[in-house]
């Protein structure tokens, strides 16, 4: 048996009850075996490889709230604290039902790898909990908010354990959690990033992710003489990540025919324009689904999913696993890029059909990254007590964008283009296994 085949049996032994953890793990070791080989691993990288894949703590906690009607209600709060080689643990925190330490510790494991390639010094992490924001009222987000954080603050820290948003938490989730935790330490420090501006956070935070995603896409169309202008683009999703890519994708020229959300899917065979996307978002900011949407030119279809909508380029921006093998075969027909918005929305198998057809396709850890990176540079401009123009974090973040894909096509490249995949967990581990190394882990 090879040492990554000893490696992964152990961890499908001792996780069988977490199917999307060990997928991301799955998915890093496929790539990083042959490298190991290729360069006469020794026992001590191996059982180094074997370390990375525990989290160095798992921290879980009740939150009691009081909904609107006075009743005490419960959820489970968490935080993974994954890794710390490089620098304080950072990764997002997830509302949302499907919420699970499963779930969070493949969020955590991914994180590690993408704050890697940005180059700053940022460990790995995630949390959330199980929490349904859907529905709640202003007032009972605020309360869970301000819960969450009397159990969270003793866990995190500037040097620690610096939390953002993720699904279901935005600005206003930060800045509920931000107010509860200056209320109990009695410090004004950046302890979150992604807050407003008005209170410590960075200008072009909001937008970083789907901003990101689209100059990496820029990255990966220029190795074959591409751009985006008049390519046609779907992209799914209705948050953060999904609102700020086809912003982003529609000021670069392309052709953005969907967007979606739990319940289907907005079509545009002409492309959505700017003001399309101002409407969908007021809509959206509401509470209210994109089925319940009128504007002109706009159809929601509910019957076949968006992943069978005919184009060019494809960002997933929504969740994990939104792209199944049988998707994958239909877009590898007429695909040309594949570009995750959102955290492992390509299921493993789907991966591996893309790479049979040569289509360049990256991981979220590499082309998402925009997001954690500008939360490092909201790091910095609070440490410094000093906030820097919006120009230069957009500036900042698109040379840490081309870093990234340098980095990937460095250790990705093979004789039919760039395996993002495969350079994106050589390019991140090697970083954060070296760190390891020398802290004597
Ligand atoms: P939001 O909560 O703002 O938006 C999530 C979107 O995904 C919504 O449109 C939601 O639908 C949809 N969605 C959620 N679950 C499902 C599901 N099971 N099936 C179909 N659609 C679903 O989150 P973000 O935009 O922040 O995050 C989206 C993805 O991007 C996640 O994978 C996240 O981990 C990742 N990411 C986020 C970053 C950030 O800075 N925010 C940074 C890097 C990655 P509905 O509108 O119906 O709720
Ligand atoms: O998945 C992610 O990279 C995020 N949710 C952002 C994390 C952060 O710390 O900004």
């Amino acid at each position: 048996m090879s040492p990554i085949t000893a490696i992964s049996t152990q961890i499908h032994a001792t996780y069988p009850h977490q199917p999307t953890f060990l997928q991301a793990v799955d998915e890093v070791l496929a790539t990083l075996a042959p490298a190991l080989e290729a360069n006469s691993a020794s026992n001590a990288d191996y059982a180094r490889v074997a370390r990375l894949l525990s989290p160095e703590r798992v921290i879980s906690f009740k939150v009691i709230w009081s909904d609107d009607a006075g009743t005490l209600q419960h959820n489970i709060g968490y935080r993974i604290q994954f890794n710390s080689a490089l620098g304080p643990y950072k990764g997002g925190l997830r509302f949302d039902a499907s919420v699970t330490e499963d779930i969070l510790k493949f969020l955590g494991f991914e994180q590690i790898f993408k704050n890697a390639l940005t180059g700053l010094p940022l460990g790995g992490g995630k949390g959330g909990s199980d929490f349904n924001p859907k529905g709640k009222s202003e007032n009972e987000i605020r309360s869970f908010c301000r819960a969450f954080m009397t159990e969270l603050y003793r866990h995190i820290g500037i040097d620690v354990d610096v939390p953002a948003g993720d699904m279901g938490v935005g600005g206003r989730e930060i800045g509920y959690m931000m107010g509860m935790y200056k209320q109990i330490v009695n410090r004004s420090e950046g302890v979150m990033t992604g807050k407003d501006p008005l209170i410590g956070g960075s200008l072009g935070r909001t937008e970083a992710t789907g901003h990101g995603v689209v100059y990496f896409a820029e990255a990966m169309l220029r190795e074959a003489g591409k751009n985006l202008v008049g390519m046609t683009a779907v992209v799914s999703g209705s948050g953060n990540v999904a609102e700020h890519t086809v912003r982003m994708l529609i000021a670069k020229g392309a052709v953005v025919l969907t967007m979606s959300d739990r319940g289907g899917y907005i079509h545009k065979p002409e492309g959505l324009t700017e003001s399309d996307v101002n409407a969908i978002m007021s809509h959206k900011n509401t509470g209210s689904d994109l089925a319940t949407l009128t504007h002109e030119g706009i159809e929601y279809r509910t019957g076949a999913p968006w992943q069978t909508v005919v184009a060019e380029a494809y960002f997933p921006c929504a969740t994990q696993n939104e792209i199944s093998e049988a998707d994958a075969k239909v877009i590898a027909n007429h695909a040309t890029l594949v570009v995750e918005g959102a955290n492992m929305p390509l299921c493993n198998e789907a991966v591996s059909v893309l790479n049979a057809a040569h289509i360049p396709h990256a991981p979220g850890k590499a082309s998402n990254a925009g997001g954690v990176a500008v939360s490092g540079l909201e790091m910095a401009q609070n440490a410094g007590h000093y906030p820097w123009t919006r120009e230069r974090v957009e500036s900042e973040l698109m040379e840490i964008m081309e870093r990234i894909h340098t980095t990937c096509k460095e250790h990705g490249t093979e004789s039919w283009g760039i395996d993002y995949f495969k350079g994106a967990n050589i390019g991140g581990a090697k970083r954060v296994l070296a760190a390891m190394e020398k802290l004597g882990w």
